[in-house]
């Protein structure tokens, strides 16, 4: 079974609590029900984890490069700033879908540059919710498209993408 991590960063544990006319009423935990949702119908498995410190994403990372196929990350604001997780993603070769609620392109200026989506396979935002079930169907899509050679575990995929 394609196992995808679902990937939380900094303060999307307030998710639906505040500045409902930005981020939406839905909380994480709605996010979560949503997407389990979809995976199940789509037959893959899925790990939602949220963290606020940069070292525990990176320490998630880590973790998932031998235990699951494909991340779908929300960094939050980390996608901004954060170059120890745009080397977590880097060299871990996992593909990581990166997705954001929010359209960061349409907001401020410092929000509108991503050090991670720059190291991931694809970039999706502005849909809400919708955004993390795209992204799930996104990931299931690069890995149809970049099959694992046979024999090989889990994060062969990306080794065999870059390494020559
Ligand atoms: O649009 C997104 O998904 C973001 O990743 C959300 C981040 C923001 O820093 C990024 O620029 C875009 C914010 C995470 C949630 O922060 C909250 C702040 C107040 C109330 C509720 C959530």
């Amino acid at each position: 079974m394609t196992r995808i991590l679902v990937l939380n960063g900094a303060n999307l544990n307030l998710l639906g609590t505040r500045e409902p006319g930005v981020y939406g009423t839905a909380t994480l935990a709605d996010v979560e029900a949503e997407v389990r949702r979809l995976a199940r119908s789509l037959g893959c498995g899925v790990r939602f984890q949220q963290f606020n410190g940069e070292g525990e994403l990176v320490g998630a990372l880590h973790a998932a490069m031998d235990t699951v196929d494909a991340v779908v990350m929300n960094p939050g604001a980390y996608s901004h700033t954060s170059l120890a997780l745009r080397d977590a993603i880097t060299a871990t070769r996992l593909p990581v879908v990166e997705v954001h609620l929010s359209n960061i392109h349409a907001r401020e200026p410092f929000r509108r540059h991503s050090v991670t989506a720059e190291v991931s396979v694809g970039l999706i935002g502005g849909f809400g919710v919708h955004s993390y079930l795209l992204g799930l169907r996104a990931a299931l899509a690069y890995l149809s498209d970049h099959p694992s050679p046979p024999g090989a575990g889990r994060g062969a995929r990306q080794r065999r993408r870059t390494v020559r």
